[in-house]
């Protein structure tokens, strides 16, 4: 692997993230850096961005590719799966320091992240053992019924920064492990991290060809996706924002095609005045202000019945202000790192504006953090990167901007509410359906919850995030499109049934025209004769 020298503090190298195409190493024309958005002088990474003729390649290589892959039997495929996992786990915490760099989650998280790639490979190891089908009893004689799972051909994998590795290897493990050839396009702001996954998967023995990986912006995305024009590529998985995921929807809908689309959300979290509320204050404290607050599934409103508002309220301000803030890099203890990059922090500043013209009131939060703005236990040099202050905006109601709008950071609302009944209508009460979450010691409200929370994703007495990995990840409304990551579930992502029908007769048997039913002709026959 290439590095260059950088002349960055810490003497870290960078990395020279090419794509990789047929097995192969690829360059561009253009190059970008992907930055420590901790210290934004320190250039990790320097990466190619796809041309048109780069991303017809990788297309063309995983077509090339896709017919032998179908046919390598799966248990062998997911043999090479089982080595991927062995391989992360033995780089474990390389691969968490290096995420930790590229894209500012806290070390622990950076672990927690890649511990989610290796449940992924745990599960889908043996998944390639199983990929049942059934045999069906056929209504003739002689003639047998089966039902396949065939994979789809060439798949288009497109992820986001916020989980550079776990949510990419979501897609790619079971897409490649159900027979399916890959173009990932990797994420702008992590193309090193995307780029020593792919290696990794080269060490395990995957073909060339299989997984070709592109890096590029959005721009390269919408490249990638005339592949579904022009049949080149036969589904799409994406997870980002929901605009962008209608666009890919419409797209795929004019071919007959149904994309994986797991997108935006604004997630509640209820706290009941039965609940437990240190527990409730530290699940929420974790959800709102936790990855800075930059995971799909991070709290957006905090739904508070109002005999335990104010008590709340002057409780979790009271934790807000004691966060730890810092570089990840060199402080170990902070609770949240940067933004991930510059334009994650200026849509966060934006927030501010929207938030007040519609209404909210600013309780805590002084926007970017700078040396002369800044937090008393900030841990290392704010201005090296893009640090923000935990949010909080309070007497918000549900039809508010800032209770309607995803802000993807640090930023939460507070909302009063005076029954379960308006508790539930109220975390209703926004487009999105991803996550949620209730706190209470009242089993009947528990109930109440999950029976009526229109969410992919529902945890009690537990914070909106941290979904495992063998569970069914996705969301309701206009949090996705109905398809569901993870587990067993994904498996009808990445394949399409076929039946088989197998005529042992010799004749022709025409099905249901010479079915051999029993005649169920009306007869005069009483009951009443023979009581
Ligand atoms: C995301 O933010 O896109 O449930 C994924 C969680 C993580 C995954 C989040 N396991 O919070």
């Amino acid at each position: 692997m290439e590095t260059i020298p950088n002349k960055n503090p810490q003497n870290n190298k960078t990395l020279l993230a090419q794509h990789i195409i047929d097995g192969k190493d690829f360059a561009d024309s253009t190059t970008f850096e992907s930055k420590n958005p901790s210290n934004i002088e320190d250039v990790v990474a320097v990466a190619p961005v796809a041309q048109k003729n780069t991303v017809n390649q990788a297309l063309q290589a995983a077509n090339k590719t896709k017919k032998a892959w179908a046919q390598t039997p799966a248990p062998i495929r997911a043999q090479i799966i089982a080595t991927l996992g062995d391989l992360v786990k033995k780089h474990k915490d390389e691969l968490a320091a290096f995420m930790t760099r590229e894209m500012g989650k806290t070390f622990k998280e950076s672990q927690g992240e890649v511990q989610e790639v290796i449940d992924t490979c745990d599960f889908f190891q043996s998944e390639g053992r199983r990929l049942y089908g059934q045999t069906v009893p056929s209504e003739m004689r002689n003639k047998e019924l089966f039902t396949y799972r065939r994979p789809y051909g060439v798949v288009a994998v497109i992820t986001p920064s916020n989980f550079p590795i776990a949510v990419a290897s979501w897609k790619l493990i079971p897409a490649i492990l159900c027979g399916n050839t890959v173009v990932w396009k990797s994420p702008p702001e992590a193309p090193g991290i995307a780029y020593l996954f792919a290696k990794l998967w080269q060490q395990a023995g995957l073909p060339s060809g299989v997984l070709n990986l592109i890096h590029g912006d959005g721009s390269v995305g919408a490249t990638l996706l005339q592949g579904v024009e022009d049949g080149s590529i036969q589904k799409v998985t994406f997870t980002g924002s929901t605009r962008v995921g209608k666009i890919i929807g419409e797209i795929c809908g004019r071919n007959l095609q149904t994309p994986s689309l797991e997108l935006g959300g604004k997630n509640p979290l209820v706290v009941m005045d039965d609940a437990n509320l240190d527990l409730a204050l530290e699940g929420a404290i974790w959800a709102s202000f936790g990855t800075a607050g930059q995971r799909c599934t991070s709290a957006g409103n905090i739904i508070l019945h109002k005999n335990i508002k104010n008590e709340f309220t002057t409780r979790f301000l009271e934790r807000a202000k004691q966060i730890k803030i810092g570089n990840p890099n060199e402080d170990r203890s902070v609770l949240y790192g940067p933004m991930i990059d510059e334009h994650y922090l200026t849509h966060f500043m934006e927030h501010f504006d929207h938030a007040k013209k519609g209404g909210a009131n600013l309780l805590y939060g002084k926007g970017r953090i700078t040396k002369d703005n800044c937090p008393e236990n900030f841990s290392g040099n704010p201005e090296a990167g893009y640090f923000v202050w935990p949010t909080i905006w309070d007497r918000v109601t549900i039809d508010q901007w800032i209770a309607q709008n995803e802000v993807f950071g640090p930023a939460i609302s507070l909302i009063e509410v005076s029954s379960i009944e308006e508790a539930i209508d109220v975390a209703n009460g926004t487009p999105y359906g991803l996550s949620s979450a209730i706190y209470t010691n009242n089993r009947m409200h528990a109930y109440q919850f999950k029976s009526n929370i229109q969410s992919g994703m529902c945890s009690i007495n537990n914070s909106t995030t941290g979904a495992e990995a063998h569970l069914p990840f996705g969301g309701f409304k206009n949090s996705g499109n109905g398809t569901r990551e993870s587990g067993i579930w994904v498996v009808d992502a990445f394949t399409q049934w076929q039946a088989v029908n197998d005529e042992l007769s010799g004749k022709l048997q025409l099905a249901q025209m010479d079915t051999e039913f029993v005649d169920t002709q009306p007869q005069s026959f009483s009951l009443k004769e023979l009581i």
